[in-house]
């Protein structure tokens, strides 16, 4: 059966790998981020390739206003998703704490803790009415894991951890699955983004090892999104071949 896929952070990297996976599986997308541009070139994409129904929702997860506003005008076939994706998240900075710039914290928090909880709080009362739903959240190694210089941005990721477990708990009685997916290394925008546009640095955190590619954990969705309604992921590491948690890789 097709279904209603719902995925913040769409206009890059693990998000718009899982739009693709997922359209090409024939199930229809909400797609968020705040690049409007960037939504509507993956619609039309996307809408043509596979043939599926495709909603743009372009709004920052940080502002609690502007999710729920959005959410809550869908029109009426996109207001029950099936799944909900939280990808939308970013890493500002790689700096000691006592150094770090505290509005990089602010907009890591927002983003990847506040943005994910206003989200999934606002599509939550339509997977209740209907008894079920699959929230797959994006934590990361760094939530296993704090390493040098990653302080708020793997407390974040802790969070999601502790966000997603205790959603399982509360969520158990209306038979709705909470994954916590928690990638190692993998080559996005998400680097050049934590570099602030810093090319070189950026591309230093994938030299000498073959890290995951998007469509590596793209698929792992997919696999957890696929499996039968008494069976759950719950969480699940996965990092390349080259990387054994967020402080050790292997280099050559
Ligand atoms: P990318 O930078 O490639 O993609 C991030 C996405 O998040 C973009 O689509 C961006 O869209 C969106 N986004 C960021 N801020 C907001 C916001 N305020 N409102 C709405 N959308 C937002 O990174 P990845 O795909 O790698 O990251 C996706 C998730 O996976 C993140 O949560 C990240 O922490 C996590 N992760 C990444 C790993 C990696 O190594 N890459 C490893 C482990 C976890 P736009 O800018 O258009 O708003
Ligand atoms: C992203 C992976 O190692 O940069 O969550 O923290 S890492």
């Amino acid at each position: 059966m097709k279904r209603i896929v719902f995925i913040t952070g769409a206009t890059s990297g693990i998000g718009r790998a899982c739009a693709e996976k997922f359209a090409a599986n024939g199930d229809h997308l909400i797609i968020n981020g705040r690049r409007k541009e960037r939504l509507e070139e993956l619609k039309n994409q996307l809408a043509e390739k596979y043939k599926v129904d495709i909603l743009c929702a372009p709004f920052d997860v940080q502002n609690k206003n502007e999710v729920f506003e959005s959410i809550n005008q869908f029109p009426e076939k996109w207001k029950s998703p099936d799944i909900l994706i939280n990808s939308a998240g970013l890493a500002l900075g790689r700096d000691t704490f006592d150094e770090a710039d505290i509005t990089d914290w602010e907009i890591m928090i927002n983003t990847n803790m506040k943005g994910l909880l206003y989200v999934s709080k606002t599509v939550l009362p339509s997977m209740i009415k209907r008894n079920s739903g699959h929230i797959i959240n994006l934590g990361s190694t760094a939530g296993n894991e704090v390493y040098e210089r990653g302080n708020i941005y793997c407390a974040t990721k802790s969070a999601v951890e502790a966000i997603s477990s205790a959603m399982r708990i509360d969520l158990l009685a209306h038979h709705i699955k909470v994954t916590n997916i928690k990638p190692g290394a993998v080559e996005t925008e998400f680097s050049l983004v934590r570099f602030k546009g810093d090319e070189e640095k950026a591309g230093k955190v994938y030299e000498g090892l073959v890290p995951l590619t998007p469509e590596d954990v793209a698929d792992t969705i997919f696999y957890c999104a696929s499996l039968p309604p008494n069976v759950c992921i719950n969480d699940l590491t996965m990092t390349c071949t080259a990387q054994a948690n967020s402080i050790y890789s292997y280099r050559e």
